[in-house]
């Protein structure tokens, strides 16, 4: 690749830890844009120190709440922290987010914190991507601990997660969250369970659901078992804080239990393996697609399909055919 000096001050800037270059490129990978991809390919060598931490759960569950928590907790001990909102249900930043902004104010000033939220612009499915590459650019940045929130519920959620080397998964008394996330395959990526708003009534039976469920569950190969962390009411400071130091406490000891047992090469592999599958898609089917669509073969397919001219399999082989050559 050509030596292009405006884009090495931009990543000399970047891995300084300049906000504005590095929320510039993070804009730029929500966009899509071409020199967003120029950029990681550029960063990417420098990334791999920081701890990558998911946090997961339904809509409310009070993820940022925590994460806001986090932040100081982590603070104290001199750690830099980046944090990435991702919420693919709304096409716009939406409130939540905006109130996540305004919540996480406080820690602006501070330079050793860095936030951000992603939402979908248009193109479905390149969310996981843009995320993953918005860690990189945090790890990066130099920060040691990066949080990726995001709603639990589906498909894409999960490959989100998957950026992770820590998954937290939140779950409240009396949501039927168990259920939920045993649905969407959140129970067997979660490292850490928290219990939020533990002061709830059913918060004891959602904790021996929860064991029980573990119960059965096989051993990791990394020989880990889910702790379970109930954190009360978060406006009752006192019991508040004290579940939350046991969640740092938590996040601190899976990532040192990984480098202990040298699974965190396994994690690390995990998380390449679903970046070059998003690499792949980003650069075989979606422009494979794009070309269809504009084209207008795309119609003419979908016709030829309802009228049962073809099949689908059928379709999808001529096409790599012509394609891939
Ligand atoms: N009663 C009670 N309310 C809480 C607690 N933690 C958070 N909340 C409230 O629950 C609401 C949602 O909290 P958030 O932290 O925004 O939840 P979230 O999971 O990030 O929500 P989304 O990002 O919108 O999915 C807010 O009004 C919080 O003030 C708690 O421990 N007890
Ligand atoms: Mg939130």
């Amino acid at each position: 690749m050509p030596e292009n000096p405006e884009e090495t001050e931009k990543l000399r800037r970047i891995r300084g830890g300049d906000v504005r270059m590095a929320s510039r490129l993070i804009r730029n990978l929500e966009d899509r844009l071409p020199e967003a991809k120029r950029a990681i390919k550029r960063i990417f060598p420098h990334t791999g120190g920081a701890h990558v931490v998911g946090i997961t759960g339904s809509p409310g569950a009070g993820k940022s709440t925590l994460v806001d928590a986090l932040i100081a907790a982590f603070r104290k001990q001199s750690k830099t922290v980046g944090v990435l909102a991702v919420d693919p249900t709304s096409p716009f930043t939406g409130g939540a987010i905006l109130g996540d902004r305004i919540r996480m104010q406080r820690h602006a000033e501070d330079p050793g914190v860095f936030v951000r939220s992603l939402a979908t612009r248009g193109a479905l499915g390149g969310l996981a991507k843009a995320a993953g590459d918005a860690v990189h650019v945090m790890d990066a940045m130099g920060k040691a601990i990066i949080m990726v929130e995001t709603v639990g519920t589906g498909q894409q959620e999960v490959e989100i997660i998957n950026h992770s080397h820590t998954v937290v998964v939140v779950l409240v008394p009396g949501m039927g969250d168990e259920i939920q996330a045993i649905k969407a395959g959140i129970m067997e990526i979660a490292d850490i369970f928290v219990v939020n708003k533990a002061d709830r009534d059913g918060a004891a039976q959602l904790i021996s659901e929860l064991t029980a469920v573990l119960n059965m569950a096989p051993e990791t190969p990394e020989g880990w078992r889910p702790p379970i962390i109930r954190i009360g009411n978060a406006f009752d400071p006192v019991p508040f804080s004290q579940g939350l130091d046991e969640l740092a406490g938590a996040i601190a000891g899976h990532y040192r239990h990984l480098v202990d047992t040298g699974t965190l090469g396994d994690r690390m592999r995990r998380k390449t393996m679903v970046e070059i599958h998003e690499a792949l898609r980003d650069t075989i089917l979606e422009p494979i697609l794009k070309d269809l669509t504009e084209s207008g073969e795309m119609d003419r397919v979908a016709e030829r399909l309802v009228r049962k001219e073809t099949d689908p399999y059928t379709i999808a082989e001529e096409i790599a055919r012509r394609f891939l050559k």
